[in-house]
């Protein structure tokens, strides 16, 4: 069985992310994927997420392409969760390329292109209208 992993936040569910996960699955037989607790957005990424962790959840939980939902509580957990979870391919968006290239040695990592024109935080400024 290939296993998949991705990190984020994924607040704000919208098709950017559905395209991601969609793309994700794809690369292999079962995806996890590693959700940013509320602390984590807050302590290291400086932002704070309009659903809470259980919330984002449970949406993610609802998607045919996810299999299996980790917290990810900081930034160096990721070379610990390809060797725990039996991980073959990481996998996120295109804005961190090469960000994550020390997976190499591990897994196959793979960035995906962004889908153009939504993000939650654009989602945010639709919901304010
Ligand atoms: N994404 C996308 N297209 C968009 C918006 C998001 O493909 N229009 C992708 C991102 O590239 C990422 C995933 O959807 O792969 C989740 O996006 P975010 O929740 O914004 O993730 P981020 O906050 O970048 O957290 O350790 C890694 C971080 O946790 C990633």
């Amino acid at each position: 069985m290939k296993k998949v992993i991705t990190y984020g936040t994924f607040d704000l569910l919208h098709y950017g992310h559905i395209n991601l996960l969609e793309r994700a699955k794809a690369l292999g037989d079962y995806l996890i994927v590693a959700l940013s607790t509320d602390e984590f957005n807050w302590d290291s990424k400086g932002k704070k997420s309009a659903f809470p962790y259980e919330e984002r959840k449970r949406l993610l939980s609802a998607i045919r392409y996810v299999d299996e939902i980790i917290p990810e509580e900081n930034w160096d957990q990721k070379l610990t969760d390809v060797d725990k979870y039996g991980i073959d391919v990481f996998v996120i968006g295109d804005d961190w390329r090469g960000k994550f290239d020390f997976l190499k040695e591990k897994c196959e990592v793979v960035y995906l292109e962004r889908t153009p024109e939504i993000s939650s935080t654009k989602m945010k400024t639709l919901l304010n209208h």
